[in-house]
């Protein structure tokens, strides 16, 4: 599943270029391998950002990429009765050959390296929020400066290379749209699968199980994210992750579940009724929230400012809650007020890509960005009555939805990754239907 290394090369070398500050290094890891319970760790997953420079998955991992682009790594040794219980190294011969580095070493040699590299250089680029390594880089520069007689040069600066990373992350390259849509395609199959399965009296669980079921036999080993599976007013808490509770008829299921495919991630959200045909209250929010879907779509253009398609959501959304009666007023006055958040308390995308709420910037000098071609959001309007809500009519208190895709803006407009999977209220009750003639065959 990885890209090429040339890809990663090139990545590293613009990463420098776009830093743009002379006798530089940057200084990234992939991480450490957390514990689950005494001696249980959890699966290691690399930093999304080193990931995104090397394509290298092994814990420990030390980068260091000179301004030339040029590239070293300290990694974990060969070792062949580590490897015996944990699994195959690649060692410092495959961090050069595979991955592509002028120079690897291996680990117990780590603090010869960086002072090796680190001595002469003005300033250390790390990504500001990894407290370890800036406390590690600080570490190395008093070493140095403790050697200044003996001619070693400390560096002066710590710099931050978040923003320049981030940046590069925001918009995918060819070969990361083909992997986010592979993503895509296994998370429909899987959203398909559970609406598919589901009968009132389930265990929400059973649900989330046809998920990974989905997910990990196409290659989506983890999902992206905790997979939500909300039936009821479950779905109006908005991370709800217990998934434990008995799926009742008349019940809506908020399923809100994505795969990670070589570490991109999916995202994706349907609400469908757990008996297959949504009620008249369920049908009139659902369309509510489908029609600020649609409107939303409709401004993921390039160049049109990011904050617009939100907006756009949140005024079809206003203008319907009083139309439906669950609110009252103006509608200016409605969304001036933010009196819509009762209802719809989350913004309507995030970025998407090797982290489920991707990095970079949604503003920039203090006005929201522009969409630009290779940037992929998600679109996620939604609503949900609070089920004490004493303020609006019964029959809507306790009913969740949200309707999410994962769109990429495309110069000729807005693509759907996610593509292929019904939310139309006859679509979806139809694919419910069909199951239920194949199972009484
Ligand atoms: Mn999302």
């Amino acid at each position: 599943m990885n890209l090429s290394k040339e890809i990663y090369r090139e990545r590293r070398q613009r990463l420098m270029n776009n830093l743009g500050m002379d006798n530089t290094i940057a200084v990234l890891r992939s991480g450490e391998m957390a514990t689950r319970n005494n001696d249980c760790e959890y699966e290691f997953r690399a930093h999304s950002s080193f990931f995104y420079l090397t394509g290298f998955q092994e814990p420990s991992a030390l980068l260091f990429i000179l301004p030339s682009g040029e590239s070293h790594m300290a990694v974990l040794p060969k070792d062949p009765e580590r490897e015996q219980w944990d699994g195959f190294r690649h060692g410092i011969t495959g961090a050069m050959q595979t991955f592509g580095m002028e120079q690897a070493v291996e680990l117990d040699e780590l603090d010869e390296l960086a002072l090796e590299l680190l001595d002469g250089a003005d300033q250390v680029a790390v990504l500001m929020d990894d407290e370890y390594l800036r406390d590690q880089v600080l570490h190395w520069r008093d070493q140095l400066a403790a050697k200044a007689r003996q001619g070693a040069i400390a560096p002066t600066g710590l710099v931050d290379l978040s923003d320049t990373l981030h940046e590069m992350r925001l918009i995918k390259d060819i070969g990361e749209i083909e992997i986010m849509e592979r993503a895509a395609h296994i998370s429909v199959q899987a959203h398909i699968a559970a609406m598919q399965a589901v009968q009132p009296g389930m265990m929400e669980y059973e649900l989330e199980a046809e998920l990974n079921y989905i997910f990990m036999k196409n290659g989506a080993r983890v999902p992206a994210y905790n997979n939500i599976v909300a039936s009821g007013s479950n779905a109006c808490v908005l991370h709800y992750i217990k998934n434990d509770e008995k799926i009742e008829d008349g019940d809506l299921i908020l399923i809100d579940a994505g795969g990670e495919l070589g570490c991109y991630a999916s995202d994706i959200t349907r609400t469908f009724p757990a008996n297959g045909k949504f009620s008249e209250p369920q049908a009139q929010l659902y369309q509510l929230v489908l029609d600020a879907y649609h409107e939303a779509l409709t401004h993921m253009q390039v160049g049109k400012p990011y904050e617009d398609f939100h907006n756009a959501a949140v005024e079809v959304l206003t203008k319907g809650l009083v139309e439906l009666g669950l609110l009252q007023g103006s509608v200016a006055e409605l969304i001036e007020n933010k009196a819509y958040r009762k209802f719809y308390m989350h913004n309507t995308g995030h970025w998407l890509g090797l982290d489920v709420h991707d990095c970079g910037r949604y503003k920039i000098n203090g006005a929201s960005r522009p969409f630009e071609a290779g940037m992929v959001v998600t679109l996620e309007p939604g609503l949900y009555v609070n089920p004490d809500n004493e303020n609006v009519d019964a029959k809507w208190r306790g009913i969740g939805i949200r309707i999410e895709d994962d769109i990429l803006i495309r110069e000729d407009g807005p693509y759907v990754l996610t593509q292929g999977l019904a939310k139309e209220i006859h679509e979806i009750e139809a694919l419910m239907a069909s199951k239920a003639l194949m199972a009484s065959h």
